[in-house]
């Protein structure tokens, strides 16, 4: 058990000491999530918001296969590119650079093909200004095909609370080594540091 909470506070300790959001200029993250079990094929919409950046271009890396790109904001004068497994989406008419502002809004929608369980995080993300020049960016979201939208918000066992907390944590540490358990979130049939890590990363409103 000290095993489990010395874990856990080095892992507390780190995000808590991580860089803060004071550098971060935007956010991107992904959105409108769904996916067919049947074919393996699904939509997911890229979602931004910055309030002081002009958006003109962006890249990411894709690590799964992406069928078809389609514009959301990045309508009127952007181009949008696949190629290979990089996005690579531009506008070179200052007039539609997506403007700043405090909502976030909808850049693209891609459809995709991917494998239950497969990660689907931004891969090298770069966000370039009006100036051309990389934006700071959050970009740490992903999820995992298939999944709920927050594994770790377990408890209550009627299907979450939209709430992970120190009920998730107890519920980890009393079936520690279980298989089977609902308090296994990452779903590799045990319960272990790889749950309580699930946790503190989930911790607070998730889903
Ligand atoms: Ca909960
Ligand atoms: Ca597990």
């Amino acid at each position: 058990m000290s095993l489990i909470r010395r874990t856990a506070t080095l892992v507390l300790a780190a995000i808590l000491a991580s860089p803060a959001m004071a550098g971060i200029e935007a956010v991107v993250r992904w959105g409108d999530i769904s996916w067919d079990e049947t074919t393996g094929k699904g939509t997911m919409s890229v979602k931004w918001q910055s309030a002081f950046e002009q958006l003109a271009g962006f890249q990411f890396n894709i690590p799964c296969q992406i069928d078809s790109i389609a514009a959301l904001e990045c309508n009127e004068n952007w181009s949008l590119n696949l190629i290979s497994d990089v996005i690579i989406c531009y506008c070179d008419t200052p007039s539609s650079y997506i403007q700043p502002g405090p909502n976030e809004v909808g850049l693209i929608v891609l459809e995709f093909t991917a494998e239950f369980g497969d990660e689907i995080v931004f891969d090298q993300p770069i966000f370039a200004n009006d100036d051309a020049d990389s934006i700071d960016l959050e970009y740490s979201d992903s999820f995992r095909v298939g999944y709920p939208p927050c594994p770790a918000d377990v408890f209550p066992l009627e299907g979450g609370d939209g709430i992970v907390d120190i009920q998730e944590m107890l519920g980890v540490l009393a079936d520690w080594g279980m298989s089977g358990s609902v308090y296994d979130v990452n779903y590799d049939d045990i319960v272990d540091v790889s749950d309580v890590l699930e946790v503190l990363q989930s911790w607070g409103e998730c889903g």
